[in-house]
């Protein structure tokens, strides 16, 4: 026992044994001041809320205009996922692929010890205790963070569920916890003056597969702190899934409902950029009264096959941490209804009457509000200087429950059954609207082969095609190439395999425009794979796979024209082939894991182009 322990003081709100006993050894290295059992309760809430406006992390925001609402600033240096410090520390480099950043174990162990040694000094130790999925749910798995930032408490709150009811979970001992550590690595020296977002310029966000642990230092932003989503979520359930024979995948579900009240979920995995969280809300179209998009999740999808061999997602999340810019009423209007109340927003604009703004929120901006760092902004700055008011990665953190798109069964604990995925990717040429894969072997290849075009230059050439295979790319725990034998083996405990199908809202013609008007047109398209999926509506062969034919999509409400659609559609020998060399680049780095199927797809690909 040190000497400074009797400081730390806390009543544990668990009788779990083990519990306490990790939480006790992880204070003795990095000595808060205090520790705080949260217990989820909306008084707690307001009294870390209250502690933060305080301290100047969050701003109230108007009560009048965004009621329950709070604003934050990030240091300007944490502001979004730091992919190059983002580790895998599988014991062996072999199972971590070449996809991820792999140091040893032993080694890791070690530099973390010493990052993590006094790291909470001057500050509140929170145990946050936290369930990925209903806590009801036998697919849901639990985690406990001990975290230095009340700005992660909070935020943790909307995201996942927390506190008391997860801690009685806890002390059943039936479901094993993943130990989750974070800090933002700034510990206050007695007196000193705590800053609105303290972080470190070292950052580690690092994995422990084989432990299922997580340990994550010097950011407080989005993925990298709130260890529930990307690193537990994805990271660590990417090999938990593999173990166990189930799937944790970056995708959205949605349930597409017809006028006669049929229910058809779908998931479906976008790369970044690609209006994820859009879809997730869609608002069918004039023309298509009757149908609705009932909203599940936007991000994550955790997908078993049941008793009967169906496959059924749940999604482990319980909030939205949506991208702010170019979220508006017209874009997509339930996200807006949602993030009217208790939302939390980081590193938008904040306009003089202390509401919120972002690039895109309306046609017009503000005549002068304070952009995301705390400076006078107003759209002649903006012209002159090229700054955006709010950060292109600026965010909000907001309720499910509050989505009015929200199925009314969101937290069913069986889940859902998925009857398509959906494979995307933000591509100007060659990809055509929608197409159908053969089989599912030739699906998991338009999914390990699928891709997007670059849109801000800060990530790479402007409309280069990067490979973002299912959109793991960033989130999968393990080998990719094993990944995708994971995807191909999961047929065999299936009694029926979801239809497979890829999308592309993005094609443009030869003036460079965007042919699909996209957003809630997109139903047209989701309303033939349901009936596909269904074995309802027709296709037409082709080398790539089944596509609609002009009179297979329903264009009630819309002018757009057989040409324009044939177009859209049209599918092209050459761009396809040097398309399959591009398809070539990822699994060369992964050949040595790739599973044969995949050479073999690729081969029929080329024999029919
Ligand atoms: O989210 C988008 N979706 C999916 C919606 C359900 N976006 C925004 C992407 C940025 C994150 C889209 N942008 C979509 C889309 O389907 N399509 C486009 C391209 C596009 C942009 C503007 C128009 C049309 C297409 N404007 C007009 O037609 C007026
Ligand atoms: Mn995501």
């Amino acid at each position: 026992m040190s000497a400074t322990k009797s400081t730390v003081s806390a009543i544990p709100l668990s009788t779990n044994k083990h519990l306490i006993r990790w939480v006790e050894k992880m204070a003795d290295l990095t000595r808060p001041a205090a520790i705080h059992w949260v217990d989820g309760s909306q008084e707690e809430n307001e009294a870390l809320c209250a502690e933060m406006v305080e301290s100047g992390t969050f701003i109230k925001l108007n009560q009048d205009l965004w009621p329950g609402c709070y604003y934050a600033r990030s240091d300007p240096s944490d502001v979004a996922r730091v992919e190059d410090r983002t580790f895998i520390c599988s014991l062996s480099k072999e199972s971590a692929g070449p996809t991820n950043n792999w140091v040893n174990p032993f080694e890791m162990r070690r530099t973390l010890k010493s990052l993590f040694k006094g790291c909470m000094r001057g500050r509140t130790m929170y145990v946050l205790a936290f369930s990925m999925g209903p806590i009801d749910s036998p697919m849901s798995q639990i985690g406990v963070e001990l975290t230095d930032s009340p700005y992660v408490v909070v935020n943790m709150r909307i995201m996942a569920r927390i506190g008391l009811p997860v801690l009685r979970e806890i002390d059943k001992d039936v479901k094993r916890v993943v130990p989750c550590m974070h800090s933002v690595g700034a510990p206050l020296a007695p007196g000193q003056r705590d800053v609105p977002w303290p972080c470190n310029s070292e950052k580690y966000i690092v994995h422990f597969p084989e432990t299922r642990e997580i340990w994550s230092y010097g950011s407080g932003y989005g993925g990298n702190a709130l260890l529930g989503k990307k690193c537990f979520a994805l990271r660590i359930a990417s090999n938990i899934a593999r173990d166990e024979g189930w799937m944790a995948e970056h995708m959205l579900i949605v349930g597409v409902e017809n006028p006669a009240g049929e229910k058809t979920y779908v998931a479906a995995a976008f790369p970044s950029a690609c209006g994820k969280t859009n879809f997730a809300m869609m608002i069918p179209p004039p023309g298509f009264e009757g149908w609705k998009i009932w909203t599940v999740g936007d991000d994550i999808a955790w997908i078993k096959p049941d008793a009967s061999g169906e496959l059924r997602a749940i999604n482990p999340e319980a909030g939205f941490f949506g991208v702010a810019p170019g979220t508006s009423p017209k874009t997509n209007p339930n996200a807006i209804a949602t993030l009217s109340r208790n939302t939390i927003f980081t590193n938008v604009a904040m306009t003089p009457d202390r509401g919120v703004w972002w690039e895109g929120l309306t046609a017009e901006p503000p005549a002068e509000c304070l952009d995301w760092q705390g400076n006078v902004w107003t759209p002649e700055i903006g012209r002159k200087t090229g700054k955006k008011a709010a950060h292109p990665n600026s965010r909000f953190t907001a309720p499910a429950s509050q989505c009015p798109s929200i199925d009314p069964d969101w937290e069913n604990p069986n889940g859902f059954p998925i009857s398509a995925f959906i494979f995307g990717g933000r591509r100007a040429a060659t990809i055509p609207l929608v197409y159908q894969a053969f089989n599912w072997s030739a699906g998991v290849y338009v999914g390990a082969t699928m891709g997007s075009e670059t849109t801000a230059a800060a990530t790479g050439a402007l409309g280069r095609v990067r490979r973002d295979p299912m959109a793991m790319l960033p989130f999968c725990g393990y080998h990719m190439g094993d990944y995708f034998r994971h995807w191909l083996t999961m047929q065999r405990s299936l009694s029926v395999t979801p239809r497979i199908f890829h999308v592309n809202w993005f094609r443009k013609d030869e003036a460079g425009n965007f042919i699909w008007p996209g957003f809630g047109q997109n139903m047209r398209v989701l309303k033939w794979i349901a009936e596909r999926a269904r074995s309802r509506s027709a296709a037409k062969e082709t080398p790539i796979g089944w596509m609609p034919r002009y009179e297979d999509i329903d264009w009630n409400g819309l002018d757009f024209s057989r040409e324009d659609f044939v177009t859209l559609q049209a599918f092209d020998h050459a761009a396809w082939r040097s398309e399959v060399i591009g398809h070539e680049e990822l699994f060369i780095d992964l050949h040595d894991h790739l599973p044969p199927e995949m050479i073999y797809e690729r081969e029929l690909l080329i024999c029919r182009l």
